[in-house]
């Protein structure tokens, strides 16, 4: 209760000690007139020494996402970003977007136009936005993206709702939540007494677990007798334990693993029993298949399913409840953790295995290693020839940037049409060091990159984007973060003159149309553009490179850079599409 001997704080200084409370390292910030109470607060939490969410500030909105989301990825624990009310907000959607798509735990916060007009309270309208800025439904702009959304109602469930944002964007299938608050909110005042404190402890998030031993008997029964079988996974290698327990499956029971637009490092890719990208030709010819936490399994209008396949979906979202339309087979559908169901389905397997069917599946693990070895030779066939000057090929790029990175470097696959190439000439064997695309809005991969960074310093990291991508990445923005916080990281831009996605696209639903009559894509971007000087421009290490011969050279300079504390930005021109 209020007490008049109690010290009274604004409900913005509640609002930080709560983000605190829930584990929020860092605000990642692009602010406005909205945010005064709470960089007033922070100003005077850090006059007093007081513990508080570190300010990342940013000068786009996708980078501060992003960002969070790189920072989240790392680390498991979501954060907390700042945009400026519905303005702020409409520059996020995109990014959030991508978390939504990636189930990345985040806490988007905006704040809203004042209520009061006429100095009824501080912080009252005191400005032209301020009248502007109002929308009838600031959530709608971000609501197909977040699995919650709260308007802070008072100062004194500040830390409440923190607690209550907490929960729901780490419980399973986890995502990014919404907050507003009003200026006048945030300029309450309450005494310490009024405040209570919600600890994870008593109210934590929810989590999916393992499932019932006759499902996974009936999965292990399928195994047993199964003769080719199949795994698509995309992201079950978000929990890092993960990769070791799913090679040791695969190789146990002689399964083949297909990644399919991978969002983690799923199966090293070293691993007998890596099948490759492409589910095509596996499909047809599998007889059992596990479906372990992926969204989109197959293009079904281009690999065909085989209709003889008994399919166990094993998911943290087997329901896929935001997806309008989803209809990919699931004989048994578990929802579910990956991690569990995976470790008892093993244990399961080890009890009833003979020694026939251990013959059977090292037979399929030596026979999927050569197939893996005949897929390595042809890619280093593919990257053998260098390329001719202003096209370099992008196998051959690829490759070296490969040879100079290290095991535990990161890599960020945001390379688009070139992405299959990325995956095919740089492959990733450690748990954690692969990022690629979760979401369709591009552009995630250079907040990420920083998110990362940010979280795993000792690490190199590097984003390969096309130069549709770059644009879209906000790379100003970017590079100034990295110089502001000094985050180097590594900008590969593998430029092909433009949109090669959209080019491919129309020829796709028009093989023999006008565009391709007339080669009119609407695809091709400004010609002679040098990203090397957009590098420069914030102090960063720039290279353009068209001389194939120049290549090797420049990712050394490149990496020098970055590992000496400068963001680089390697600008190739690539086969043209
Ligand atoms: C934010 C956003 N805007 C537009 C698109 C549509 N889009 C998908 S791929 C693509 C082209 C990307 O170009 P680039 O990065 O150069 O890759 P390329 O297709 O040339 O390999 C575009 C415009 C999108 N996915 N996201
Ligand atoms: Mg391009």
């Amino acid at each position: 209760m209020d007490s008049s001997n109690e010290a009274r704080h604004s409900a913005a200084h509640y609002f930080l000690e709560g983000l605190t409370e829930i584990g929020c390292d860092y605000l990642f910030c692009n602010f406005g007139t909205d945010h005064a109470p709470l960089i007033e607060a922070m100003a005077s939490f850090k006059r007093d020494g007081r513990k508080a969410p570190a300010t990342i500030l940013c000068p786009h909105e996708i980078t501060a996402v992003h960002m969070a989301a790189g920072y989240t990825i790392a680390t498991g624990r979501g954060q907390g970003v700042v945009v400026h009310v519905d303005a702020g907000t409409a520059n996020s959607a995109m990014a959030l977007h991508n978390l939504s798509r990636g189930r990345i735990p985040v806490l988007l916060m905006a704040g809203r136009a004042p209520f009061t007009t006429r100095g009824e309270l501080l912080g009252t309208r005191d400005n032209y936005v301020h009248f502007v800025q109002e929308p009838f439904d600031q959530a709608s702009i971000v609501r197909p993206y977040t699995k919650w959304e709260y308007n802070l109602p008072s100062g004194v469930v500040a830390k409440e709702a923190l607690r209550r944002a907490h929960t729901v964007m780490h419980s399973d299938p986890k995502g990014p939540v919404y907050m507003t608050f009003p200026r006048e909110t945030l300029t309450e005042l309450w005494s310490e007494g009024q405040i209570r404190s919600y600890p994870r402890e008593r109210f934590g998030p929810a989590s999916v677990g393992a499932v019932d031993a006759q499902s996974i008997d009936a999965i292990a029964t399928r195994l047993l007798a199964a003769e080719r079988p199949l795994l698509i996974t995309a992201y079950a290698g978000r929990n890092p334990d993960s990769v070791a327990r799913l090679d040791e499956l695969a190789r146990f029971a002689g399964i083949r693993v297909i990644e399919f637009s991978p969002i983690h490092l799923n199966l090293p890719h070293d691993s007998p029993c890596h099948g490759g990208f492409m589910p095509a030709k596996a499909l047809a010819d599998a007889d059992v298949g596990l479906l372990v936490d992926v969204d989109v399994l197959w293009i079904p209008s281009d690999m065909p399913d085989n209709s003889a396949t008994w399919w166990a979906h094993i998911d943290v979202d087997a329901e896929k409840r935001n997806f309008p339309m989803w209809t990919f087979p699931g004989n048994l559908r578990l929802p579910g953790d990956s991690h569990r169901i995976l470790a008892d389905l093993l244990a399961a397997l080890k009890v009833r295995a003979d020694a026939g069917f251990k013959t059977r599946a090292a037979e399929r693990v030596k026979r999927l290693a050569e197939e893996g070895k005949a897929r390595h030779e042809q890619a280093a066939k593919a990257a053998a020839a260098p390329g001719t000057l202003g096209q370099i090929n992008p196998h051959y790029l690829c490759a070296a940037l490969a040879k100079a990175l290290k095991p535990s470097d990161i890599v960020l696959n945001e390379a688009i049409r070139n992405g299959g190439i990325v995956a095919q000439q740089m492959p990733r064997t450690e748990p954690g060091t692969l990022v690629g695309l979760a979401g369709g809005g591009l552009g995630f991969s250079g907040g990420m990159a920083l998110g990362l960074k940010l979280a795993m310093p000792e690490r190199t990291v590097v984003q390969i984007v096309g130069d549709g991508t770059f644009y879209f990445s906000n790379p100003q923005s970017t590079l100034a973060v990295s110089r502001h916080y000094k985050l180097p990281v590594l900008t590969v831009v593998l430029d092909n003159s433009g949109w090669a996605a959209v080019k491919e696209a129309t020829l796709r639903v028009y093989p023999d149309g006008e565009a391709k009559a007339g080669s009119e894509f609407g695809a091709t971007l400004a010609p002679d553009m040098d990203f090397s000087k957009v590098a420069e421009a914030a102090g960063a290490h720039g290279e353009l490179v068209s001389d194939p011969a120049a290549v090797e050279d420049a990712i050394a300079r490149c990496l020098d850079a970055v590992r000496s504390g400068r963001s680089a930005v390697l600008h190739a021109k690539v086969t043209k599409l």
